[in-house]
């Protein structure tokens, strides 16, 4: 029998490489034509109760954010601390559409909202936050380093991009064990420009891995913002090379990232390899705890606070419905008493005993 020796996504006769020992040459074609894509991601239709939800989740990571924000003023947070305001539509609308029993998560350091999203307790991840013995890590990991196997949330990391090859370890583990479950990896607009990030790209698509590569494109990275730093700024492209299709986001809009979270898993469930899903939304604060901000204007970021609050637009819809506006006093107050109960279970419980440092610090898993 003949053997194939094509590569079975080459949509052209590679064979012609085979036959006369000369490789085609193609010029000023569309990098990919004909390529079938994901489906044209539609907003999510919530009902009252989903929409609710939303509203909630996203308000608790705003007002816990503002709260680690005043602790660190105070001292009780040390070292890095990066907020998620602004972002919050982001990891809600996608992690819902997650199925908690079999996908995971992995992001980098501006890690406490995606944390939230996925219902994990705000006491154990603000205790994390001041180091005390009862956080997540054990008080070990700090704001960067948060983690739940349990809930298969794997972090939590420091260096810009390391969690993109790592997640796509996460996928392959899906794949390899067959237990159906999708990573989201979620990366920022200046890991972006990593190049650990092409290499998991090429994996990922040449195993159809079981990943959704998401890009919150906030705009800036530590210092520049993404058209200072990027040759295409349109991020969605940036799996072209590797045949990854790529759908851009209203990332302030918590009902368009659920819709493209949707499309985004149909595609990958269905075996046909990963998704690259661009956000695009917006930093309210500074990149982290000390920066002064001088790459862009206070008018700037008002005008998006102004305009396209995620928050502010859940709360409209929620008032179209007929939802009074003492039910959402009543949800803003309990929120506030959650974000308290946290912040000052955070500040009284323990800190870790010494000897917990030489604890956890390789695990065996054969
Ligand atoms: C490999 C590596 N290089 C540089 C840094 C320093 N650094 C930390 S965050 C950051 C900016 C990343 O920006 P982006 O990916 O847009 O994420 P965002 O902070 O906006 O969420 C940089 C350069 C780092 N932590 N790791
Ligand atoms: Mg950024």
């Amino acid at each position: 029998m003949k053997q194939d020796y094509r590569h079975p996504h080459l949509p052209y006769g590679n064979e012609v490489f085979l036959i006369v020992a000369k490789a085609p040459v193609r010029t000023n074609e569309p990098p990919i034509p004909n390529r079938e894509r994901p489906a044209e991601p539609q907003p999510f239709e919530a009902n009252p109760e989903q929409l609710l939800q939303f509203y909630k989740e996203m308000l608790l990571i705003r007002r816990f954010e503002e709260k680690a924000g005043q602790l660190y003023g105070l001292g009780f947070i040390g070292g890095f601390c990066h907020l998620y305001i602004g972002q919050e539509a982001v990891a809600v609308g996608l992690q819902s559409a997650l199925d908690g029993e079999r996908d995971s998560v992995i992001t980098g350091y501006r890690d406490h909202g995606h944390m939230l999203a996925y219902g994990i307790d705000p006491k154990v991840i603000m205790a994390e936050l001041t180091g005390r013995a009862a956080g997540i890590s054990k008080g070990k990991g700090g704001s960067m380093h948060m983690f739940s196997t349990e809930k298969r949330f794997y972090g939590g990391h420091g260096i810009v991009g390391a969690q993109v090859s790592l997640g796509t370890g996460l996928a392959f583990k899906h794949k390899y064990s067959g237990d159906g479950g999708v990573c989201l990896a979620y990366f920022g607009d200046g890991a972006a420009n990593q190049g650990q990030v092409y290499e998991s790209f090429n994996m990922a698509e040449l195993w159809k891995l079981p990943i959704i590569f998401v890009i919150e494109n906030n705009q800036y990275a530590m210092g520049t913002s993404v058209n200072r730093a990027s040759s295409e700024d349109q991020l969605y492209r940036r799996g072209e090379s590797f045949r990854i299709p790529g759908i851009q986001v209203d990332g302030m809009d918590v009902l368009a990232c659920r819709g493209a979270a949707e499309e985004a898993l149909a595609w990958v469930r269905a075996g046909k390899g990963p998704v690259i899903l661009e956000m695009k939304t917006y930093r309210y604060r500074g990149h982290s705890m000390s920066d002064p901000a001088k790459y862009r204007s206070r008018d700037e970021v008002q005008a998006v606070r102004d305009k396209s609050d995620p928050i502010e637009h859940v709360k409209r819809l929620l008032t179209e419905q007929g939802v009074k506006e003492e039910e959402l006093k009543k949800v803003e107050q309990d929120i506030r008493k959650t974000v308290n109960e946290a912040a000052d279970f955070a500040e009284s419980t323990p800190e870790p005993e010494v000897g917990e440092l030489y604890t956890d610090v390789l695990v065996e898993t054969y």
